[in-house]
């Protein structure tokens, strides 16, 4: 054991008092959202639906004056001012509830306390107060509605991966939608389509958001799986390639709550100037105020805190070796494990003792299943692999990236799992060893 750099790593992923008071801040501010929904539902259900329009009216986007070519990633916003009053939106683009059958879910956003493994815990965004978010299953065709509710003090959206669907509804901001503010609930109507591994995550705020923690698997179903036929699996397991730095986590988390309530304080004030914090109604105008110099980007300061990400915590499915979950096989059994890469970076997962067959891609069959035990898998892609089960033991499953395999530089840990077969005696029993 090292237990200097242990609890150095202990004290890095704790929270700082000033982003605990931020949480403080955060509950204040929830009951005032509270307040103002709960005088909302008082008012019945047609008020409410009265109130919709208000927020749909910020969704009618006139590209009518603006040279496209020059649109980038850049801020733009329709109408500020009606986002920042909480309530429902509902984008045009899908059938309406009275048209389709909705198979509807209810998701929110809100900072929880995640422990990664024994001794490591840090806060992160989590859908549902999950790490990763849940995991959806449904059927291909199904018509999806998904009551997307932000409980924090920053701005979200959530993309579907991999789904055809109306662009209303991709969850882009600032490109298909407004973000989605404070107690806000975005509603997201699709047809679950094509079928696959796919999967969802925050598309504001990318780098940080996306992979501390918001992302969850996809699964569209088909109602007959043609892949049984050659591969009769049984258990079915989605495994979450993940990647964190949680210090760049806890310095940004941080800082983002001082500006949101900097934000608030300026807006409960009505002062709230949508040009300082970096909303442009259109590039013309953001263009302006940079030639101008009323406005200074950030990426003309030199914000310390810029995007110097140095993972040092790898992951499968929210955990760290040893605390990743076990994949359970018996012998004669067909398994499926779908891989799905929500870390930004490059893995190659290596199954120990057996082959197994590569048969699908972002979600689609492969013409031709590949013979593999190390498949590369690129960021945002999903891999699925089927294994059969002839050869009892433990057995190990990583990423060959070794420098993948550690918890803060220390090896063993990270992206590693065992798949452990369910119906043998074992003649040796592993013991736990986090320090090699
Ligand atoms: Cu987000």
């Amino acid at each position: 054991m090292k237990p200097t750099k242990t609890d150095t790593a202990n004290e890095e992923v704790s929270l700082t008092d000033e982003h605990l008071s931020g949480a403080d801040s955060r509950v204040e501010n929830n009951s005032r959202r509270n307040f103002m929904r709960g005088a909302l539902a008082a008012t019945g259900g047609a008020a409410a639906a009265a109130a919709a329009p208000i927020v749909a009216k910020a969704q009618e986007v006139s590209h009518a004056g603006h040279d496209m070519s020059q649109y980038n990633t850049m801020m733009f916003m329709q109408d500020h001012s009606s986002h920042m009053m909480g309530g429902a939106i509902e984008p045009p683009g899908s059938p309406s509830d009275s048209e389709v059958n909705y198979k509807e879910f209810d998701i929110d956003i809100r900072f929880v306390e995640h422990e990664f493994l024994p001794g490591i815990k840090a806060h992160m965004l989590a859908f549902n107060g999950q790490v990763p978010g849940p995991e959806f299953h449904v059927n291909e065709g199904d018509w999806v509605k998904v009551n997307f509710t932000n409980n924090t003090e920053e701005m979200h959206t959530i993309h579907w991966h991999g789904i055809v669907l109306p662009y209303t509804m991709d969850g882009v901001p600032m490109v298909t939608q407004d973000p989605v503010h404070p107690g806000q609930t975005f509603v997201y109507r699709f047809q679950a389509k094509p079928s696959g591994t796919r999967w969802y995550h925050c598309h504001w705020g990318t780098p940080l958001h996306a992979t501390h923690a918001m992302h969850g698997a996809f699964i569209v179903h088909r109602k007959k799986e043609p892949l049984k036929k050659r591969f009769p699996y049984t258990r079915d397991y989605t495994l979450m390639l993940e990647a964190w730095d949680l210090d760049f986590s806890r310095e940004e988390f941080t800082e983002i709550m001082r500006g949101m309530k900097e934000v608030n304080t300026l807006m409960a004030k009505g002062k709230l100037d949508y040009k300082t914090h970096g909303f442009f109604k259109n590039y013309t105008e953001f263009k302006e105020a940079v030639d101008s110099g009323e406005y200074v980007a950030p990426y003309l300061q030199s914000r310390s805190n810029g995007l110097h990400i140095n993972h040092n915590f790898f992951g499968i499915n929210g955990k760290c070796y040893p605390a990743t979950k076990r994949i359970a096989i018996k012998k004669g059994e067909w398994i499926r494990i779908r891989l799905i890469n929500a870390s930004g970076l490059t893995h190659h997962m290596h199954l120990h003792g057996h082959d197994f067959w590569w048969v699908a891609q972002d979600g689609n069959d492969l013409a031709d299943p590949r013979h593999l035990n190390t498949i590369h898998v690129e960021p945002g892609g999903t891999y699925d692999i089927m294994v059969y089960g002839d050869n009892p033991g433990f057995w190990t499953f990583h990423d060959h990236k070794t420098t993948h395999a550690t918890n803060n530089g220390i090896y063993p840990g990270g992206m590693l799992t065992v798949m452990e077969y369910e119906d043998f005696e074992p003649t040796y029993i592993p013991s736990v060893s986090v320090d090699q």
